[in-house]
């Protein structure tokens, strides 16, 4: 496969009415963090553009990136992040209580990562994890999760299925934007899950991605930016049943997403499914215009939030960025802030630290490093854990330390 190749047709219902309603130009992948010896190489960059299907509503990347360069060796670890811990552990104890009858039903993750999710299940019922990176994959195993290390893919269910038995349960959580080929991953669901089986995954919504103004969140990964309406057209496309659905505080607002194969469910969507859909109608996300006025509001946005930081530092005050996530990095080379206005970047990740931001280059660091050299500023790049950072660094807000916090309008705390 060529490394980058553009897409004339939806990924989903394969209709060519696609408009392109937002351009952010050429930019490196979002979580390819640099050594310092690659930062004397040319760095990889390929066109990131959002596309609006006129046919299902879906909204998607001009591009696709292959995969091996995005998620063999994947930054992202899941347990770097204590809020998205705990939330994966209280949606495997629901999954727990709700799903598994026996210790023999068996609950299969797509994107399993280092196994933080299933490692709850553990002893409780049978588990696996499927997850093509290589360096998270090998946390996982040594923690005894069962793990495959590969792309989740029809082919791969034909293979693994007659050895294990059907699944119970099929979760995936932040990976069903990441998949080009989204209907192959839908139909090997489909063919893994027993007959009363269920598929729960969460996906960041693209309403979201216009009430909060979290336009970070576009990056090659993210291939779809997911409306309800979209999954329901795909999931009812194949034959499966979109039973209920339920926003989560995660990512700023996202969707969790329950179907299956009827009869699960009773073989029919609950009220919470239409109301939804309503709302996404009231908000516009079923129209193009919406998407390329939104691409207007993040113009405003740049220029308030650079206007501020170059203030900043003409009155001399030392910034950093708090968190390295990979939206950030949308952020920081749309908005052209490099290391003359960030010294450092904090992030929690271990094998992020020492390594320095795709594009702007600047330098990641220990949170240590806070404490040590105490800025003035702090730019939240994490902002979807704004409440249980500011609650963490208490201490260092105390000693008078200010957070900005870059969406969905800037703001100093
Ligand atoms: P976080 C990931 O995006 C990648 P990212 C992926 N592609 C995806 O789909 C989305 O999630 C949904 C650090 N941190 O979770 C840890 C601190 O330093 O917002 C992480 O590097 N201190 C799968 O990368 C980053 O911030 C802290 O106190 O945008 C957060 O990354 C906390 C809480 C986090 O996802």
């Amino acid at each position: 496969m060529e490394n980058c190749i553009k897409k004339i047709t939806c990924r989903l219902c394969g209709s060519s009415a696609l408009e392109m309603v937002l351009d952010l130009g050429n930019m490196p992948l979002a979580n390819a963090f640099l050594s310092k010896e690659d930062l004397k190489k040319e760095e990889a960059c390929f066109p990131l553009a959002v596309n609006f299907c006129h046919h299902c509503f879906s909204v998607q990347l001009s591009h696709t990136v292959n995969g091996n360069l995005l998620f063999k060796n994947y930054h992202y670890v899941t347990s770097a992040s204590k809020p998205l811990a705990e939330h994966f552990y209280t949606l495997a104890d629901e999954i727990f209580e709700n799903y598994i009858q026996s210790p023999k039903d068996l609950v299969v993750e797509i994107g399993s990562n280092d196994g933080c999710l299933l490692s709850r299940l553990k002893g409780k019922c049978r588990i696996l994890g499927i997850d093509p990176a290589e360096n998270v994959t090998i946390v996982a195993k040594s923690e005894k999760i069962p793990t495959v290390t590969d792309f989740f893919t029809l082919d791969l269910v034909k293979k693994i299925k007659p050895k294990i038995g059907p699944a119970r349960v099929v979760v995936a959580n932040n990976v069903m934007a990441h998949i080009d080929d989204l209907r192959d991953v839908f139909s090997g669901v489909k063919e893994f899950l027993s007959d009363d089986g269920y598929f729960i995954f969460e996906v960041h919504w693209v309403g979201n991605l216009l009430t909060e103004g979290g336009f970070d969140q576009i990056y090659h990964e993210h291939l779809f930016y997911h409306s309800l309406h979209s999954l329901k057209n795909l999931i009812e496309s194949l034959g499966m049943v979109l039973i209920d659905v339920k926003t989560i505080p995660i990512h700023g607002e996202s969707l969790r997403v329950y179907a299956g194969n009827p009869p699960a469910g009773g073989g029919k969507s609950s009220p919470a499914v239409e109301n939804f859909l309503k709302r996404e109608i009231e908000m516009g996300l079923t129209k193009s215009e919406t998407f390329v006025n939104f691409s207007k509001k993040i113009e405003t946005n740049k220029k308030k939030l650079t206007e501020l930081l170059h203030g900043l530092k003409a009155e001399g005050k030392k910034i950093f960025g708090y968190g390295a996530p990979a939206k950030g990095n949308t952020l920081l080379n749309y908005f052209h802030i490099g290391p003359d206005i960030l010294e450092y970047v904090t992030d929690t990740t271990l094998s992020k630290q020492s390594t320095y931001t795709p594009g702007m280059h600047i330098r990641v660091v220990s949170p240590e490093m806070l404490i040590k050299e105490q800025p003035d500023f702090v730019l939240l790049l994490s902002w979807n854990y704004a409440d249980a950072i500011l609650e963490k660094e208490k201490e260092l807000r105390n000693k008078g330390v200010k957070f900005i916090i870059p969406v969905p309008q800037v703001r100093i705390v």
